[in-house]
């Protein structure tokens, strides 16, 4: 049976506003007790019913704000119980680590130790040399993140990953001293990263190649079991765009540190850039008989748009602040995801120390705050307080609900508006279990957890890797699982916790950082 009373049952920060979600129809009173004593705290009335199409199903807010003295708690209703959840200081940090340390587990190319890796320790994975598409010439492609449930590796994904937990830092740099049980740092996990991205690019034209994997998927067995040919994919304009915007934005963060490294960057990234303005603006597909990630994408505006305000940010040349605001003049958007990097664009633009356009600067915040603007209608539309109707549940529709309230997060910083901040605070609480489906979206964490995420490494050891953001609910029902267990439910319902639902119940490097990044920007607003 479902819960009636869903929470986030991760927790609620003491001093946050707190909110939980009677699923039924009528009034109702409801009680918070204290799981440790079983007293009552705290009585109150629901709030107003809403009749939510994307849900299929009626339900009431219960707000309980006053309760903020630490402890943990469950909410009542009659005879009806929630799960049990924390109120505390810092009640997202194990969360945070788990999260972080999973780029850690999903490095490909050298060996996981047992100190570190614990089950999920490996020997060196796809070690081989890769062979560029349809010629006879290999080249060291080791190194990076396997993307996701799969093994494959992809510039598109990978670059807005670290874009993700770059500006991750920016909000809130105490994250690069966070230990979370691995031999690395934050800057130096991300550093893996870069290492390969830089090896995926062609030395002769600055051109990058779009991945490397084999040609199809594996089965669900670890990496190093994997032993097919490794195919480097040829060169795309979103992949090189993508690399450019990325390691621009790399180098003010390794200037400090690694001066020598930086410059590698800074060559690499303008290279990648030249390199792009030569090749033809086409959308990426897959090559005849490669059949991983696609990441094909046909908007082509946003990557140079996103690379242009990066390299201007990192390096002062006019020619890239010529193309951006040129752009940017033209036409303003949003957008976090692999496909749609206007947001980078926008931040780069709006917080560089250079000289730009106040007009446009201005031009640009108040974009960013009639689109957080929009948002908030959907927020209000919903018990769940999300920005999401029955339209909004395709592929990865956790990561679209956590890039909107991240894109909040970037309206509140502008203009202050608390109900940007209260609005961020509910999408975190929908991924950590107050959400139509009743289970926590990050795996390990919370009560009605995810068994069987679309993960090889998971799969192979039978037990779901923690810190792992799922999809989430795809009305689109995109694999045959989900046929099979999803059609005729409401959109937020089309979801189902089966290994071979990868359209629902995969996870990738992109929905932790986008994770990362929400909790980031929440974390520096509250300080
Ligand atoms: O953008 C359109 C939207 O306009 C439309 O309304 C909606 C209706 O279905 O579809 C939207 O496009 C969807 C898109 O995801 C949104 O991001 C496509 O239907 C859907 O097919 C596409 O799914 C992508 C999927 O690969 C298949 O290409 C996911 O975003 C993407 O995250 C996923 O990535 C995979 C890699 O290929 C391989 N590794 C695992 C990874 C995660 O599943
Ligand atoms: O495991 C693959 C996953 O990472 C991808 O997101 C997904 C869509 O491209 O494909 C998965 O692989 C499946 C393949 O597409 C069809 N045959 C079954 C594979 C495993 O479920
Ligand atoms: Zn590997």
């Amino acid at each position: 049976m479902p819960n009636m009373i869903l929470v986030d049952e991760i927790g609620y920060h003491q001093n946050d506003p707190k909110t939980a979600l009677f699923r039924g129809e009528g009034e109702v009173e409801f009680a918070v007790i204290d799981a440790g004593n079983g007293s009552e705290v705290f009585r109150g009335k629901a709030g107003m019913e809403y009749d939510c199409t994307a849900a299929g199903e009626k339900h009431r807010v219960l707000r309980f704000d006053e309760v903020n003295t630490p402890g943990e708690y469950f909410i009542q209703v009659g005879e009806e119980k929630s799960v049990t959840f924390l109120i505390a200081d810092n009640v997202y940090t194990e969360a945070m680590k788990s999260m972080l340390k999973f780029f850690y587990l999903q490095r490909c190319g050298e060996d996981l130790p047992k100190q570190y890796a614990g089950i999920y320790a490996h020997p060196a994975c796809h070690t081989t040399k890769a062979r560029i598409y349809n010629t006879e010439e290999f080249i060291d492609a080791n190194g990076g993140w396997h993307d996701a449930g799969d093994y494959g590796r992809y510039i598109v994904p990978a670059a807005v990953t670290i874009a993700d937990l770059f500006l991750a830092l920016e909000n809130a740099p105490e994250l690069g001293n966070l230990n979370y049980d691995t031999p690395a740092l934050l800057l130096d996990e991300i550093r893996y990263e870069i290492e390969w991205m830089l090896k995926l690019q062609d030395p002769k034209s600055g051109e990058v190649y779009h991945k490397v994997s084999c040609a199809g998927f594996c089965d669900f067995f670890m990496p190093e079991e994997e032993k097919e040919e490794l195919v480097v994919s040829p060169t795309s304009y979103t992949s090189t765009l993508d690399f450019a915007a990325s390691l621009a934005m790399a180098v003010i963060f390794y200037e400090p540190v690694d001066p020598d490294f930086a410059k590698k960057l800074a060559e690499a990234s303008v290279k990648a850039y030249d390199a792009a303005l030569k090749m033809e603006a086409v959308g990426f597909h897959n090559p005849e008989g490669v059949v991983t990630g696609e990441y094909g994408d046909e908007g082509l505006e946003d990557e140079l748009y996103w690379a242009s305000a990066e390299l201007y940010k990192a390096f002062g040349d006019e020619k890239y602040r010529k193309t951006f605001e040129d752009m940017a003049y033209t036409h303003i958007s949003h957008g976090y995801g692999w496909e749609d990097v206007f947001s980078f664009g926008n931040i780069a633009y709006i917080t560089t120390d250079r000289e730009v356009d106040e007009t446009l600067k201005g031009i640009i915040k108040a974009a960013i705050d009639a689109k957080a603007d929009s948002l908030m209608y959907l927020c209000r539309s919903n018990g769940y307080g999300v920005s999401f109707n029955e339209k909004s549940f395709i592929w990865g529709s956790n990561m679209y609900l956590i890039q909107n309230a991240s894109h909040l997060m970037e309206a509140y910083k502008l203009t202050k508006k608390q109900e940007y901040l209260n609005m961020a605070l509910e999408h975190v609480h929908y991924i950590f279990g107050k959400n139509p489906c009743n289970v926590s979206f990050l795996t390990g964490f919370g009560k009605n957890l995810v068994k069987n995420p679309h993960h090889r490494p998971s799969a192979a050891r039978k037990e779901a890797m923690p810190g792992m953001v799922i999809g989430g609910p795809d009305s689109g029902l995109h694999d045959p699982t989900a046929i099979k267990h999803c059609t005729g439910n409401p959109p937020a319902k089309c979801y189902v916790d089966e290994l071979f639902s990868y359209s629902t119940n995969e996870i990738t490097l992109y929905w932790n950082s986008a994770m990362i990044l929400l909790l980031a920007q929440i974390e520096e607003a509250n300080r």
